[in-house]
């Protein structure tokens, strides 16, 4: 029988749509039938396992699962023997110490013989221990951000991404824990063929996630501006210009990053450039 890698992804919640759309873009379909327990690539030897995000951990420690998909914060929190392989770059958000908007905090101090709320006792009591405080750690399953409101905690520590949580319940955010994302874990030690499968999959994700934040540009250059107009243009080797039929002008081509994007379009227009179209890319592979 093939060897099949087999992936725990979140069942449903907040990972469960970027997951998905991971896999697709690296090119992998899925068998119709997402909502049972489990499923098979029909394209690539990959069986994906849908699980509560908290039990992701143990799952690959224990080599049910050989990868998963996860945050950060979760796995810091559980503590498994598990390796990170590659971060995702979704599911983005920080484990923040929050206190009543009212209350003045000026350091960590403050948290001193407090009551902490949180769905996070590991994480809070390595942060306490870091700096050397005592406190109560008060540990719930949920709704955390209404703790202080009903007298049940002084603080509390939660995960925060837009902030909208913490002002409707007239909290602030007063200290970073620590900065979470979506990541790809391992067993640690991968058999030699799931190993293979593996490194098939790292490929695609880095090839797609690199293509996300880049684009392909081209545009229309005068010859005689053609040098000042390549010299903007950072590219992955040097840009390609192919003559127009017009004579005495150009068309180059060329790759730039998201985030110099309209600076480097700004320069452009400056240097002459006519006729920007700018695409995405796909997959990039390099
Ligand atoms: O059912 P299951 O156990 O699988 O899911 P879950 O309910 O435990 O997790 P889920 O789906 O809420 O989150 C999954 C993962 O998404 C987390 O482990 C984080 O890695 C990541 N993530 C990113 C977040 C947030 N952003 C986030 N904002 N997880 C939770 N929140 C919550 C937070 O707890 C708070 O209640 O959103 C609220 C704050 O959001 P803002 O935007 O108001 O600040
Ligand atoms: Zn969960």
């Amino acid at each position: 029988m093939q060897t099949r890698l087999k992936i725990a992804i979140q069942k449903s919640g907040r990972l469960y749509d970027d997951s998905l759309s991971l896999l697709k873009d690296c090119g992998i379909d899925l068998k119709n039938g997402i909502n049972k327990l489990k499923t098979e690539a029909d394209n690539f030897p990959m069986e994906v396992f849908f699980l509560r995000d908290d039990d992701i951990p143990q799952y690959v420690e224990d080599a049910v699962a050989d990868v998963g998909i996860v945050g950060e914060n979760v796995i810091y929190e559980k503590n498994k023997k598990v390796t990170i392989s590659e971060k995702l770059g979704f599911g983005k958000c920080r484990l923040s110490v929050a206190v009543g908007r009212s209350e003045v905090y000026q350091n960590c101090r403050h948290l001193e013989n407090k009551k902490i709320a949180t769905t996070y006792p590991v994480l809070v009591g390595k942060f306490l221990k870091e700096n050397n405080l005592k406190a109560e750690i008060h540990e719930i399953s949920g709704s955390v951000e209404i703790a202080p409101g009903i007298g049940l905690a002084d603080a509390i520590v939660d995960l925060v991404s837009s902030g909208s949580t913490l002002f409707m319940n007239g909290l602030k955010e007063v200290e970073t824990i620590l900065h979470s994302e979506a990541v790809l874990i391992r067993h640690p030690q991968l058999g030699k063929p799931q190993q293979q499968i593996l490194e098939k999959l790292l490929f695609r994700i880095r090839s797609v996630r690199k293509a996300r934040h880049t684009k392909y540009i081209l545009l229309n250059a005068p010859n005689e501006k053609l040098s000042e107009i390549i010299s903007l243009l950072p590219g992955m080797k040097s840009p390609t210009v192919l003559p127009l039929a017009e004579p005495g002008w150009s068309s180059v081509h060329s790759v730039v990053n998201e985030n110099d994007f309209w600076e480097i379009i700004e320069k452009l227009k400056g240097a002459g450039a006519q006729g920007i179209l700018v695409v995405p890319i796909e997959k990039m592979i390099l």
